[in-house]
């Protein structure tokens, strides 16, 4: 039998712009799977060291990529965190950076429990466009698309186009 292949999908972007509330749905309807490069960070512990200023544990980058290459092989992979710039390139088929308005970031991120300069940087990180421009950086610029993920509307758009996105990929490359 021959295996479909299918793309690998990377969601970026400022913590509390959504990539976790649409990569999960979107695995839901896809059937890809949904990977939380945090959470598989803290369930194996691939950390390198402790960030004093933000106090939280350090990713090791080197191991989350070994962690996830054999998967990345083979396809179908949805990536979600809110840094982009080293995982190989060629793991990705196509990279989406979120974005949100700025009051609504401060929200989201207050009711997160986020406060003082851990809140203020995160909004300020998504102000400058650091990780939209990380990104650019990081791809091919024409393989990067930019989502509103502002409201309820947003989501379920950015679930249609990117599912549609999908099923054109397969059908180009099966
Ligand atoms: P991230 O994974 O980027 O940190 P999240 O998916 O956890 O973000 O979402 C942060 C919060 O914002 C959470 O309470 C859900 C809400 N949210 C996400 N996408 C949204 C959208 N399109 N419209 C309204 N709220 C959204």
């Amino acid at each position: 039998m021959r295996i479909m292949k299918r793309p690998n999908i990377l969601l970026t972007g400022t913590p509390g712009v959504g990539k976790t509330t649409l990569g999960k749905e979107l695995a839901q309807r896809t059937g890809l799977t949904y990977i939380n490069v945090g959470d598989l960070a803290k369930e194996g512990q691939l950390f390198d060291g402790f960030d004093e200023e933000y106090q939280c544990p350090i990713l090791d980058e080197d191991r989350v990529v070994d962690e996830l290459e054999d998967q990345m092989m083979d396809g179908g992979m949805i990536v979600d965190y809110h840094g982009c710039d080293f995982f190989p390139e060629r793991w990705f088929h196509i990279v989406f950076v979120l974005r949100t308005d700025n009051t609504n970031l401060y929200n989201r991120l207050e009711s997160r429990g986020y406060t003082g300069k851990k809140l203020q940087d995160n909004v300020q990180c998504e102000i400058f466009q650091t990780i939209y421009e990380e990104a650019m950086e990081a791809y091919k610029e024409e393989i990067v698309h930019q989502l509103p993920s502002n409201n309820p509307d947003d989501l379920e758009r950015n679930l249609e186009q990117i599912s549609q996105w999908i099923e054109q990929w397969m059908k180009d490359n099966n």
